[in-house]
Order: C-alpha cells, then sequence, then structure tokens
C-alpha cells in the first residue's frame, strides 16, 4: 500500500464563522457561500478518487475547524491527537476526539509543546515534522515519540521563515516525487527527493492532495497544472481562491487514511 492509498477521510462542513478564519495578511474576506462551494467541490472530488468521506457537522465557536488536518495526524493503525499552535485553534483536537475514537484502534495524544497537521508530511521513508510559528521544538520531539511508539520514522526540519505550514509549501506527488516552492526546493530538506517546482506566481499550487490516482490541485494554477500532468499525473484542478483568503488549501480540508476493515470503499 502507498502512503497515498486512502479509502476513508474526515472532513467537516464550514460554520459561518469561517469567514473570521485566521490569516497572517489583511484582504478581502472569504464569502461563506462560496468556502461552501468549494468545501463541496472537494467533498465531491475525495468521492470520485474511492474515499468514504465522514462529514461533520460545522462548529461555529471553532472559525478554523473546517481545517481538521491540523488538529489531528491519521494512519490505518492509530491516530494522534495533536495540539495546535494558534490559541484559537487549541481545542479543535477535543473536538476530535469522539469521532477519531470511534474509528481508530489507538488514540494516542500530544502531551507536549505544539504541532499542527499541516506541518506534517508523510513520506514512504519517514515522517517530515516540519517547525513553524505552529509548530515548536518541544512539540516536534514530543510527536517524534509518538511516531516511534507507532512504528514511524520521522524527521524534524525547518520551515522557511514566513511560510505558515510546511505543507503550505510542498506536497507528495508520488513515492519519490514532491511539488514544491522554489523556496523550500533550495532549502535542502526534501534532499533525496525528485522536486518538482512551481512556477513563482503558482507557489500556492504546493498545497497540493495526492489521493489514490489522483493529484488535486488549484484550479487557478494552470502552469503547475500542466507541468504536473506532463509528468504523468492525473489531475483533478479544485476551486480554492476563497479558502486561499485565510491561508488554506487542498490538504488542510481532510483527515485521510487507509481502513483495513473497510473492503467496501
Ligand atoms: C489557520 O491559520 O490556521 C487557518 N486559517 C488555515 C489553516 C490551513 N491549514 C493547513 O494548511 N494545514
Amino acid at each position: 500500500m502507498r502512503v497515498f492509498d486512502f479509502n476513508s477521510a474526515i472532513v467537516r462542513t464550514p460554520g459561518k464563522s469561517v469567514v473570521h478564519g485566521l490569516r497572517a495578511h489583511s484582504g478581502p474576506a472569504p464569502v461563506f457561500e462560496a468556502i461552501i462551494a468549494e468545501h463541496q467541490s472537494y467533498v465531491t472530488g475525495l468521492r470520485a478518487a474511492g474515499v468514504r468521506v465522514t462529514v461533520l457537522e460545522a462548529l461555529e465557536q471553532f472559525p478554523d475547524s473546517i481545517f481538521v488536518e491540523d488538529p489531528a495526524l491519521v494512519f490505518s493503525h492509530a491516530a494522534l491527537l495533536l495540539r495546535p499552535g494558534a490559541p484559537s485553534r487549541m481545542a479543535e483536537a477535543q473536538e476530535l476526539s469522539a469521532t477519531l475514537t470511534a474509528r481508530f484502534p489507538r488514540v494516542l495524544h500530544l502531551s507536549d509543546g505544539f504541532a499542527d497537521g499541516g506541518d506534517i508530511l508523510v513520506t514512504p521513508e519517514r515522517v517530515l515534522i516540519g517547525l513553524s510559528a505552529r509548530t515548536n521544538a518541544a512539540g516536534a520531539a514530543d510527536l517524534e515519540q509518538l511516531l516511534e511508539s507507532i512504528g514511524l520514522a520521522s524527521q524534524v526540519v525547518q520551515v522557511p521563515r514566513g511560510t505558515l505550514h510546511l505543507k503550505t509549501d510542498c506536497s507528495l506527488m508520488d513515492e519519490e516525487t514532491v511539488l514544491a516552492t522554489e523556496e523550500l526546493a533550495k532549502s535542502g530538506i526534501l534532499e533525496g527527493f525528485r522536486i518538482l517546482v512551481a512556477p513563482m506566481d503558482e507557489r500556492r499550487a504546493t498545497n497540493a492532495l495526492r489521493i489514490n490516482d489522483v493529484v488535486f490541485v488549484g484550479a487557478e494554477c494552470p502552469r503547475t497544472l500542466e507541468m504536473l500532468a506532463t509528468h504523468g499525473l492525473k489531475v483533478l484542478p479544485l476551486p480554492v481562491s476563497e479558502i486561499a483568503k485565510i491561508d488554506a488549501g487542498l490538504s488542510c480540508m481532510s483527515l485521510r487514511w487507509f481502513d483495513q476493515a473497510d473492503s467496501v470503499a
């Protein structure tokens, strides 16, 4: 099984408060209905890719809770509840607890520091943990231990300053290949991977998502879409211009795993 083979996913319906999601820069706020439309396209894409999707209820008190990737990390054999680095997001992990306990044989808890799922890139050999404004050294160290306890090797890397998350700037395309921004490509932290560099003016395309045999890519990034197709990848362009206004991309909106017990999906 490949690390991007999934038959199950969890997403959360956006609440009206999503328009107040965290963002690093000022600019036009997203429009609620447009975020709903982007979210629906995303869920449709997951289902078309062969994934059984659990849709959780909106949580108005947590504007960023649509980005379920950040408070947890899931694998076939275990789930990890994290400690998101933004104070307004910390309690989102608790909100996922019952859902994960019902679905995973083991649920482990980060107990120290901070770590966001957006800073974690799962690759075939090891799990990369990015240090960022949301993931600190204590959280990364605790996470490394939890990963080791479930049989996974990891490596802590430094995310470029000013980048929200490691996966803001990169995503796995296949077992050897990563799509990345030029800055991340030059940083050396992706040593050993073949790197496809997104054009500078399409850097937000790098938060893409490989699911089974398809790669979800922002529809607003035509040159990256073409580059990936030329590389032999099957691409699905998805609209992300509204969630981009609150610093999000395609990996953030789901938790994905391969449920060994589920032979239907
Ligand atoms: C935040 O700043 O936490 C949200 N507005 C965006 C989170 C994006 N998550 C991700 O890239 N994994």
